[in-house]
């Protein structure tokens, strides 16, 4: 037998690499009703109408509200989700996406 050892150091751990995550943010305008806004956020992210109201007011008084975090793909359908509902009914309301640090 030979006496090399062959046995590593240290056990090699998996690393499980998470998705970053994207966030889909809110934009204020001036022009897209309150009640609107509310029904996109219900109908797109599933939220009650409380948390949907909460977020329509945040982003109506500091310009912008982070509403969720997903991977990439989901956030910017979801985005989009909320931009083309809004272009059907013809009010400018915009959501961007970004990267989570
Ligand atoms: N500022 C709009 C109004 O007064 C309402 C609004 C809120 C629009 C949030 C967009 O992201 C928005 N009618």
């Amino acid at each position: 037998m030979s006496d090399i050892d062959v046995k590593p150091d240290t056990i090699a751990k998996p690393k499980i690499e998470q998705p970053r995550l994207y966030k889909v943010i809110l934009i204020n305008d001036d022009y897209t009703p309150r009640e609107f806004v509310v029904a996109v956020l219900m109908a797109v992210f599933h939220m009650s109408e409380d948390q949907a109201y909460r977020v329509m007011m945040t982003a109506h008084q500091r310009g912008a509200c982070v509403v969720a975090a997903f991977t990439r793909d989901i956030a910017e359908s979801k985005a989009t989700e909320g931009i083309n509902a809004a272009r059907q009914a013809g009010h400018p309301l915009e959501f961007t996406t970004e990267p989570e640090e």
